[in-house]
């Protein structure tokens, strides 16, 4: 039995402690702060993680020691920031195991590579009747791009169905396949029912229709290892700032094969070979695609926050979270009145759930008095509502550094939301 805030939860500690969470808090100052004056619990990880000092550090000293632009400077500063940028490319080849460093796209986010695809790969192969087939459970990010991608070829965008669970229903998403699909493009992990696609068979099934898949990465990367020579997908993008990196950085994953024939997405400095008012001859990829000057320093942070993951280990990671997530589950459906959206075979990181009638930003904001940060609303996935019958639901979300006494929390404020409710 622990002690928190004077009061006193009993806390079932989990079987095997994969790795000490206390010392994992300590890398992050802002934990430690008060949110209304309360201890801050937070639990919006889906949204954006909190970043451990080690990156703030290193974004720091970069910034003080060594800045300056990248890929243009004969002089030394500038050829180390060059260096630094690039060894951070290698770094994220590594990280998710692509066969070569030219395959990584450095871009904003995870948004970004989206309309990156739907801008480049879009204009390139779709035409008008083509279809490009996405699922149900796609955050905006992965719904929006391809409409205007759609709208612009005279193309349809079809969607694959999913059950009352939160599954993609396979026979279906085989069905919705065909001779003018040109593109799958689906979400690793759902950021509101935490779902885990069975994506290595979703690309399967599409690449025996000879269609290449596009996955949204956003929500699957913090959580545990992504192999896309594994998985053999032909597009992946995450985001920095899910990853316990900066803001504004992002990665876009492709197959060597695809980006070589893909046109240009912004155009500009640093992206071109030759210009001359005749003609413009573009660089190789990567650098096709990365236009002007990039957020170096995001880069340089993306980069260390991809190093403490792989000193505590993406493993102990997911295997610390796997027993806080199931734990969590287990505490928060125990709740009288609390019903949890999503009940997939395969979760991580989210829980999405409603209390009785209350409205979902009710609920949010109780939460935020008892200093708990959660989201409320329709977590950019709108379509997904609707197949639910729902505007909006609570959504707690779970990073490395979350433990079973914020669970605790958590479930103590959401008997405090019913008392205040009636
Ligand atoms: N795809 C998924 C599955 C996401 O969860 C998000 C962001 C995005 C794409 C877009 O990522 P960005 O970094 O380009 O903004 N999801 C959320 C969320 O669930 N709450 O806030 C942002």
């Amino acid at each position: 039995m622990r002690t928190i805030d004077n009061s006193v939860i009993k806390i079932d500690e989990p079987k095997e402690a994969q790795f000490d969470v206390s010392k994992v808090r300590q890398d992050f100052s802002i934990l430690t702060s008060k949110s209304n004056k309360k201890q801050l619990v937070y639990l919006d990880n889906a949204a954006s993680t909190q970043k451990p000092n080690q990156v703030i550090d290193e974004i720091s000293s970069f910034y003080k020691t060594g800045y300056a632009n990248i890929h243009r400077g004969v002089y030394e500063l500038s050829q180390k920031a060059t260096e630094k940028f690039e060894k951070t490319r290698l770094k994220v080849q590594q990280f998710i195991n692509a066969k070569e460093a030219k395959e990584i796209i450095f871009v904003k986010g995870t948004t970004e590579a989206t309309n990156l695809i739907a801008s480049t790969y879009a204009r390139k192969f779709l035409d008008p009747g083509d279809e490009i087939l996405i699922s149900t459970m796609e955050h905006h990010a992965n719904i929006v791009p391809w409409q205007l991608a759609c709208e612009e070829a005279g193309a349809i965008l079809r969607v694959a169905p999913i059950s009352d669970k939160g599954e993609i229903l396979l026979e279906d998403f085989k069905k919705a396949l065909g001779p003018k699909t040109r593109l799958v493009a689906i979400a690793h992990v759902s950021n509101v029912l935490g779902t885990i696609n069975p994506i290595a068979e979703i690309i399967k099934i599409a690449h025996d229709f000879e269609v290449p898949v596009f996955v949204d990465g956003a929500q699957a990367a913090p959580h545990f290892k992504v192999d896309v020579q594994e998985l053999d997908c032909d597009f992946y993008a995450f985001s920095g700032h899910k990853l316990y990196g900066p803001t504004g950085i992002g990665i876009l994953y492709g197959k060597k094969s695809w980006l070589e024939v893909m046109p240009p997405y912004q155009s500009g400095g640093d992206m071109i070979s030759s210009v001359s008012f005749r003609n413009t001859q573009f660089k190789e990829i990567p650098y096709k695609f990365e236009a002007g000057t990039p957020h170096i320093a995001g880069v340089i942070g993306l980069g260390s926050a991809i190093n403490y993951l792989e000193r505590i280990g993406l493993e102990n990671i997911s295997a610390y979270e796997k027993d806080l997530f199931s734990y969590a589950t287990q505490e928060i459906s125990a709740v009288p009145g609390v019903q949890i959206i999503g009940e997939a075979h395969k979760r991580t990181g989210v829980i999405s759930f409603l209390v009785d009638e209350v409205h979902a930003h009710d609920v949010g904001t109780i939460l935020g008095q008892e200093g708990i940060s959660i989201r409320a609303g329709h977590h950019c996935a709108q379509p997904l509502m609707e197949r639910f019958g729902l505007t909006a639901t609570a959504r707690a979300s779970f990073g490395l550094y979350n433990t079973r006494e914020e669970v605790a929390l958590l479930v103590r404020a959401l008997y405090k939301v019913r008392e205040v409710f009636g």
